[in-house]
């Protein structure tokens, strides 16, 4: 009697055990509707130092609104443009904490987080757009943003600010030996800077927020940015002379806390990454279309557009590799080159 109710016992778990697994899978692929029901809702707060119709709002609006549709309506976002909700180092701290949910920054004060994200500063370490997208779509950029977890970070994928040239106020810049004595504006980044100093110019880091009215009042005689940012500010308004020096190719990481990610359903996570992916295209597509109206609109607005012979650039600062050759991060630096 004993042995029959064992063996009726074992029976029925076995047959339990059969039918629990054969609805998980089923389970995880067709999301039944009472998923939908379940996800929370969302309100994301975006913050960017770029103005509004701007070459990363513009592309950020793509991203709510994809976002919008692929979640079904469950995360919406909020985006708040010209430093509203602070400097990029701000964003990003407020990211990391939480007090803000998402922005999109430069990669220039990044290597303050992650020191990896240095090596993509270096000057004219990327040949072109093509192999900047190479680079940081592949193993590199990925392992770099992958670095930024661990800060509190989920950094999504690379954006584009685009190749930055210096723009000045009454003494045009014709070869790195013009940039003696001149106060340039950066961001907080050590190579950039050191690209300024080593040429004999003062580089004056400084939030964007504050540089229209630095440029207008003096403070500063120059700075150096992607001519469609340069544009999209009205900078020219406060300038004279744009040389296209190219030095120094600006990626742009969308980033969202890491803690707020995981807290999406699975279903609200794969909506998110595919917005991100599409707005992605869609934003340097829009960038590299639009890079000669800029300029053509800076020009059109009393801008002296320089052309420069890059290899001279090239030459003049190549002291700043060794300057920084063992901070780098040897591995991807040889990937890169
Ligand atoms: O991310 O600060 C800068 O010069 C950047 O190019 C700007 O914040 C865009």
């Amino acid at each position: 009697m004993k042995k029959m109710l064992l063996l009726a016992l074992v029976f029925v778990l076995v047959f339990t055990m059969i039918a629990c697994s054969s609805d998980d899978p089923a389970k995880s692929e067709l999301p039944d509707s009472g998923t939908k029901e379940e996800a929370e809702t969302y309100k994301l707060k975006l913050g960017t130092t770029a103005p509004a119709g701007g070459h990363y709002v513009l592309g950020l609006e793509q991203f709510a609104d994809k976002l919008k549709a692929y979640s079904g309506e469950t995360i919406t976002v909020e985006i708040y443009p010209s430093s509203q909700l602070g400097n990029e180092r701000d964003l990003i701290e407020g990211v990391a904490m939480g007090t803000v949910e998402m922005c999109i920054s430069s990669t220039g004060p990044l290597p303050n987080f992650v020191p990896d994200f240095s090596v993509l500063d270096l000057p004219y370490i990327f040949k072109s757009h093509e192999h900047a997208y190479e680079i940081l779509d592949g193993e590199v950029g990925q392992k770099i943003l992958g670095q930024m977890e661990a800060k509190g970070i989920k950094a999504i994928n690379f954006w584009e600010n685009g190749f930055r040239n210096i723009t000045t106020g009454s003494t045009p810049v014709r070869t790195p030996e013009d940039l003696k004595g001149l106060k340039i504006r950066t961001m907080e980044n050590d190579i950039h800077m050191e690209v300024f100093n080593s040429l004999g110019a003062t580089a004056t880091p400084m939030a964007f927020g504050e540089l229209f009215t630095a440029l207008q009042q003096g403070v500063v005689d120059g700075q150096e940015n992607p001519s469609i940012l340069i544009s999209d500010t009205k900078m020219y308004e406060a300038q004279k002379y744009i040389t296209l020096v190219e030095y120094v190719y600006s990626p742009a990481v969308l980033m969202i806390n890491n803690e707020l990610f995981n807290s999406f359903t699975a279903e609200q996570q794969e909506a998110f990454l595919k917005a991100a992916e599409e707005a992605q295209a869609w934003q340097r597509n829009y960038c590299q279309e639009n890079e000669a109206a800029s300029l053509a609109n800076i020009e059109a607005n009393g801008v002296e557009i320089i052309e420069v012979d890059q290899a001279e650039w090239v030459e003049a600062t190549k002291g700043v590799y060794d300057t920084f050759k063992d901070k780098l991060n040897q591995e991807y630096f040889e990937m890169i080159k």
